[in-house]
């Protein structure tokens, strides 16, 4: 069984008041959905609307355990302390965390409910996979309800540095909280040495390699496995859907509407402080300026595809990145030439994959990003071999895709540089870092990750058996 704070579908009410479902956004959901579809089970999460009541329901293949949040809630739990407490503070404190007491009173109440409702439909013995900064409270509370289930965590978000961790006025509960899991994944191996410093230092206790060692009230210890687990994607599903013939006519259709001749470069992500898409406007801005590069001949798309929209942060993101896009497109755009193609939308994962296709250079430039799935599925879907990957070396992806070019957001002349050496590749290395990257991604998928991460979980409980007959 699966929990995270949202369900992989969203409940939409449409203007004539009726109720449909909808693919909601984000990696989370790319990643877990085809695992869960390959193997049933139980998803349990919010349907990403307030006061709505929801019956559970089967979706064909996997059943939907629909948890309700209040307006109140969301604006505590949700968008208060888990999107503006601890996303910032994970990454790094980018934007600055704000800490609030009754933000973390509804965390509390929201994390004992989600675990309410695993412990419900769990049947005995069984596993559960909790997802995510949203439900770090979950483990300890499902284990003390059901001693009997095997329980995995996995932090799709970095795990900061114990000198901002321990900013946390909560910090002790977060991490007693997470370790009542019997694995705990996190993205690089750097996350998980972070969280056992952090468990060291809070708790005092002994950790062995990958290893935590919880001291029991029988003096004996309980092995707690804390270690990295790359999250990857679907890579045969996307590049089935990028060698699907209306995909390919679409990708064409796109390139010959941009202008067929022009350099074509795309950024694709959520629109969020994290994903450095300021400092790839500032280099791109500044490439036009220098005359580098030139809107007759190169163009960038910027998908930056809505997300949590009523917090205040993500407004003045917003409203900076359209500032910027307007000035570029004024200072440089022509009738026939249009500097930043903008686009505030969500978008069905069809045309982003043409997209990818069509694109010439893919800008991945994360201030910190656990994984970043978009870096993966730029390669997974360019069968011909061609086209740049420039990917942040904070964006977890970097550990894997070495072959991409590797950049520092932060300094805007060595990125400048990089967009300068994809825009100018020649074709033959555009192969050749390109087959090394689909290499990677081909083989360490979504699948072998899931595997990886649930052989970890029966592991543990077979010890555990093992245990308890000694
Ligand atoms: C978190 C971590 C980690 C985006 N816009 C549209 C759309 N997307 C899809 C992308 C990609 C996913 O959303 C975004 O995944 P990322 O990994 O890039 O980023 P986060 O949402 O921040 O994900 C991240 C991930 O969890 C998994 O562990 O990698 O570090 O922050 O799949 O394609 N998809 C569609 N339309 C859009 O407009 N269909």
């Amino acid at each position: 069984m699966c929990i995270s704070n949202r369900l992989p579908v969203d409940r939409v009410i449409a203007d004539d008041g009726t109720a449909q479902w909808k693919t909601s956004p984000g990696g989370l959901v790319t990643a877990m959905e085809p695992v869960m579809r390959e193997q049933g089970g139980a998803w349990v999460g919010w349907p990403g609307v307030a006061d709505e009541d929801v019956e559970p329901f089967s979706d064909g293949t996997i059943d939907i355990y629909p948890v309700a949040l209040s307006e109140e809630e969301v604006q505590d739990f949700y968008e208060g302390f888990s999107n503006d407490t601890i996303w910032p503070l994970y990454h790094d404190v980018i934007a600055p965390p704000a800490y609030h007491r009754e933000w973390w009173v509804a965390y509390q109440r929201v994390n004992q409910r989600f675990a309410e409702a695993a412990a419900a439909i769990s049947a005995n013995g069984a596993t559960v996979w909790v997802h995510d900064y949203q439900l770090q409270l979950v483990p300890r509370i499902l284990r003390s309800i059901r001693p009997d289930l095997t329980i995995g965590y996995f932090n799709h978000i970095p795990f900061p540095a114990y000198g901002i961790f321990s900013q946390l006025p909560w910090r002790k509960q977060i991490i007693n909280g997470v370790l009542g899991a019997d694995v705990i994944g996190f993205q690089r191996p750097a996350d998980a040495g972070n969280f056992q410093r952090s468990v060291r230092r809070l708790l005092g206790y002994e950790t062995k390699s990958a290893r935590v060692l919880e001291p029991q009230s029988d003096g004996s210890f309980r092995p707690i496995v804390a270690k990295s687990f790359p999250i990857s994607i679907d890579s045969a599903g996307f590049e089935r859907l990028a060698r699907q013939p209306e995909v390919q006519a679409r990708a064409k259709e796109i390139r010959s509407q941009l202008g067929e001749e022009k350099t074509i470069i795309l950024g694709v992500d959520r629109l969020d402080y994290t994903k450095g898409i300021r400092h790839r406007l500032k280099a791109y801005g500044e490439l036009l300026e220098d005359g580098r590069l030139s809107v007759e001949n190169t163009t960038l798309v910027q998908v930056a595809s809505p997300s949590r929209e009523r917090v205040e942060t993500y407004r003045q993101l917003r409203d900076e990145i359209e500032l910027t896009v307007g000035r570029l497109n004024g200072d440089f755009g022509s009738i026939a030439d249009t500097a930043v193609h903008y686009l505030h939308h969500g978008y069905p994962r069809e045309e982003m994959a043409a997209l990818y296709l069509a694109a010439d250079v893919m800008l991945v430039t994360a201030l910190r990003d656990g994984m970043n799935l978009v870096a993966k599925e730029y390669a997974a879907t360019r069968f011909d071999r061609r086209g740049v990957l420039v990917l942040s070396e904070f964006a977890g992806a970097s550990d894997e895709l070495k072959q991409a070019l590797l950049i520092n957001p932060h300094d805007i002349e060595g990125l400048k540089d990089a967009i300068v050496q994809a825009v100018t590749m020649p074709v033959s290395e555009q192969e050749k870092r390109m087959r090394s990257l689909r290499r990677r991604v081909a083989e360490y998928d979504v699948a072998r990750w899931s595997r990886s991460f649930l052989n970890a979980l029966e592991e543990s409980h077979a010890r555990r058996l093992v245990a308890e007959a000694a």
